[in-house]
């Protein structure tokens, strides 16, 4: 591991302007009068202290959002002009991407260079991929077995409330809103605790790109408290969340608990990478290292469980390890650094526990395993063999830079191992043999399967969970029709011809 620790820093770090809740078109303190700390994970220092929302502010940015929705000019205007002001939005997210990447990376700890080149950029043209949708929202004409006239509205849903987590700030933020505002929703956005801070300048981008106040609300808080009063709310409409399998039981519970609103779940995953002994072994060691170490594994779709063919098993161990040492754990703001540090120290800890349950079960420690650098919440690229499919580090979603590397005999075993697993997000597959990738796709309950790649994403590529990693699906136009109502209208034709 080379750590190249905390010395150089060429980056002006940003003064954060924006801490407050953003209700009703301004930033306001929270009624308590209560802030919590971000904290930033290069050092575990505080960076700002925000403010904390819980239910009375729940309730007063669901009511603004109510009149704007029942009353105001967003669900009204016509799909070309709501278009027309995400455009201007995303224009100013564009010209604001040094600073956004810059507050990503202290808040989440993410690479400062990949969030200017692709995060914060991909978030502006989610925006532009929706806004031109927006005036695309059709319904249908029906055929109807009698003499009736009939056809569908899409509306939009109503007042939208949205939960999301940490590892991708600016992304699970827009990834919700942009569709949602596309939609012609009104919408309180809860960012994850962890990392309040961009979704807080988003929220003032949206008031300069002229988003109607009440539309695009922001309670920053913690989940317990404010999550909680989201998804049991009475007057909200639908729930969107992303976050681990134990808090989506709980909105599950308590939208159906409250006024059945419907909820679309993304939760965790478990995700199998798949390599068969016709793969270009060199190439396949660097998807799967991407697979488990980029974003520092803090991602839904991470590929965690890595099954390499007998044949070429010993060869990709060898190379796996000798890259691995390799890799540059270190500043996100370090151009040469590869993996930034873990979001806080209670996931940090999550993963060197299970970390330490893996070599408890007997597995062998092929590289990694410990903290790294003299602060922060650093932790080598681990990857563990001699795992067995009971073992915990197998079974459970780590959400850090661990893989298990496990070889496989035939096909069918392949298939039936990738889908001995309660999540079912992504899988990776990886041949020149393109009827073998194709019947492995048809084989294997995840909702993208991504062949010889990884972590292709794009706007309009949908994903989402088959089992426990939830259901409904986020990009692509699926993720439209979340946010909207489907309606019939029907007239009898008296003396019909047909
Ligand atoms: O998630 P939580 P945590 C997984 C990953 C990680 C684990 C725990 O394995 O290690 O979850 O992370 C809000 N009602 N993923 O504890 O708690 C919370 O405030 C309503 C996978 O951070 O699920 C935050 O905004 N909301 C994942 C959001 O839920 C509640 C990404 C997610 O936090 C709530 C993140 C409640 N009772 C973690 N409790 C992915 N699928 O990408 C918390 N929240």
């Amino acid at each position: 591991i080379q750590s190249n620790g905390h010395s150089e820093n060429p980056i002006k770090i940003p003064k954060i302007k924006f801490t407050k809740l953003f209700i009703n078109g301004e930033f306001v303190d929270s009624i308590s009068g209560k802030t919590f700390e971000t904290i930033d994970p290069r050092n575990g220092e505080v960076i700002a202290r925000v403010a904390e929302g819980d239910k009375a502010d729940v309730d007063l940015a669901v009511k603004v959002a109510r009149e704007a929705f029942d009353q105001g000019q967003w669900p009204r205007m016509t799909g070309f002009e709501r278009g027309r002001i995400m455009m201007k939005f995303a224009d100013l997210i564009d010209e604001s991407i040094e600073e956004l990447a810059a507050i990503d990376a202290i808040d989440a700890g993410k690479l400062f260079t990949s969030g200017k080149a692709v995060d914060i950029p991909s978030v502006a043209n989610m925006i532009r991929y929706y806004a031109g949708a927006a005036d695309k929202i059709h319904g249908q004409m029906l055929k109807m077995s009698r003499p009736f006239q009939a056809y569908t509205l899409r509306e939009p849903i109503g007042v939208v409330g949205h939960i999301i987590p940490w590892n991708f700030p600016s992304t699970m933020f827009f990834m919700k809103v942009a569709p949602a505002l596309a939609a012609g929703c009104t919408m309180i956005v809860k960012p994850a605790e962890q990392t309040p801070l961009s979704a807080l300048y988003y929220a003032h981008l949206a008031k300069l790109a002229g988003i109607p106040d009440g539309v695009l609300n922001v309670v920053t808080g913690y989940g317990s408290t404010a999550g909680a009063a989201i998804s049991s709310h009475m007057d909200i409409d639908m729930v969107s969340f992303t976050g681990s399998t134990e808090v989506g039981r709980l909105v599950m519970q308590a939208a159906a608990q409250s006024n059945l609103k419907p909820v679309s779940l993304e939760l965790g995953g478990k995700s199998p990478l798949i390599i068969f002994n016709d793969a270009d072994v060199d190439s396949a060691v660097n998807l799967a290292l991407l697979g488990i170490l980029y974003n520092k594994g803090e991602i839904c779709v991470a590929g965690s469980r890595v099954y390499v063919q007998e044949g070429i098993y010993d060869e990709f161990v060898r190379k796996a390890a000798a890259k691995a040492k390799t890799w540059v754990v270190g500043d996100p703001f370090d151009p040469r650094s590869q993996q930034g540090p873990q979001v806080d120290k209670t996931q940090f800890d999550k993963i060197l526990s299970y970390i330490e349950h893996g070599k408890r079960e007997g597995a062998t420690l092929l590289t990694g395993g410990k903290p790294c650098c003299e602060k922060g919440y650093y932790i080598e690229p681990t990857i563990f063999t001699d795992v067995k499919e009971d073992m915990l580090v197998v079974k459970d979603e780590i959400f850090g830079p661990v893989m298990s590397l496990m070889k496989f005999e035939s096909v069918e075993e392949a298939i039936e191992r990738a889908n001995n697993t309660r999540y079912g997000l992504a899988a990776g597959i990886v041949t020149k043999d393109l009827n073998l990738a194709n019947r492995v796709s048809r084989s294997i309950r995840a909702g993208i399967i991504w062949i010889n790649c990884y972590f292709a994403f794009d706007n309009d590529c949908p994903y989402g969970g088959y089992k426990m990693s939830g259901f409904g699906r986020d990009n692509g136009l699926n993720s439209l029709d979340k946010y909207l109502q489907v309606k019939s209208v029907v007239t009898p034709i008296h003396n019909s011809p047909w």
